[in-house]
């Protein structure tokens, strides 16, 4: 018996010790933009919304080992305690209204602790809140064209580049954004169904061909953020990344007033051709 509660100890406390040891990697390697190595948990976080995803993942785990630990340990009880050997002669009782009623009340009202906050995420998410900013990304087998309709309609396209760092990440043109503003996404798809993705911002979106799908993200910190293609679209799917640089509003706009004369002659431009037509 003595034996059986150490050991029951131990156990309850090893999951512990794994459990804190998860959510202090978690913590010590979020705040990149990119995967990075040994990661264990979600990418840091750079957006409100995201900040509430990080914050519902975390309240369920702890909440699920809550349980688990629990159920462990009404397992553990059980199997010692009344086990044929320890227990010869096995109780009759069948029913416990007290039991029976906590058992069913307190998992719903577990669940609705649950939906509470998922149902407000949710609605953040999908609420697209009053946009300073909208660009286009169009997948495309294999590659991601963006638009910028409200600043000076250029577009251009955004490809892999081999040798750039990080790998299978970098890209010739990045796209660009300024920090915390609301940025309006409208994503589609022009040939087969991509997927649109930044980990840190909490974004994913289908890239479906013949509809227009709309997210939104609000950068809340300067720097580099990747992201890729999130929905298996062919041979080269892992090779259309998404690369997002956030910039204060000075910058912005100069990098728009480049943009316009870089991406002015672009082919692909079809709304710098109807501007053109039109003047
Ligand atoms: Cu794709």
């Amino acid at each position: 018996m003595k034996m059986s509660k150490d050991q029951t100890g131990r156990r309850i406390l090893g999951f512990a010790v794994v459990a804190s040891i998860l959510a202090a990697a978690g913590a010590a390697f979020a705040g990149t933009g990119q995967p990075t190595p040994w990661e264990v948990t979600l990418q840091g976080s750079a957006s409100p919304v995201m900040d509430n995803i990080i914050w519902f993942h975390n309240f369920l785990f702890w909440l699920i080992t809550a349980i688990t630990i629990f159920v462990l340990i009404l397992l553990i009880i059980v199997a010692v305690k009344f086990n044929a050997k320890a227990n010869p002669v096995p109780s009759k009782t069948t029913h416990n209204t007290l039991i029976e009623v906590a058992w069913t009340i307190i998992p719903v009202l577990i669940l609705v602790g649950i939906a509470v906050p998922s149902f407000r995420l949710l609605f953040q998410e999908l609420d697209i809140p009053k946009a300073d900013l909208t660009i286009k990304a169009t997948g495309k087998q294999w590659y991601w064209t963006y638009a910028y309709p409200d600043n000076g309609k250029f577009e251009f396209d955004s490809l892999l580049v081999a040798d750039k760092a990080p790998r299978l990440l970098g890209v010739d043109n990045e796209v660009v954004v300024p920090v915390n503003k609301v940025i309006r996404v409208q994503v589609t798809g022009a040939d087969v169904i991509h997927a649109f993705a930044i980990p840190s911002f909490g974004i994913k979106i289908d890239a479906v061909p013949g509809r227009l799908n709309e997210t939104w993200f609000k950068a809340t910190k300067e720097g580099m953020f990747y992201g890729q293609c999130s929905e298996l679209c062919g041979k080269d799917h892992a090779f259309m990344p998404i690369a997002i640089r956030v910039v204060n509003d000075q910058e912005f706009a100069a990098w728009v007033e480049a943009a316009k004369k870089k991406f002015a002659s672009n082919p692909t431009n079809e709304f710098a051709s109807i501007g053109s037509a039109a003047r």
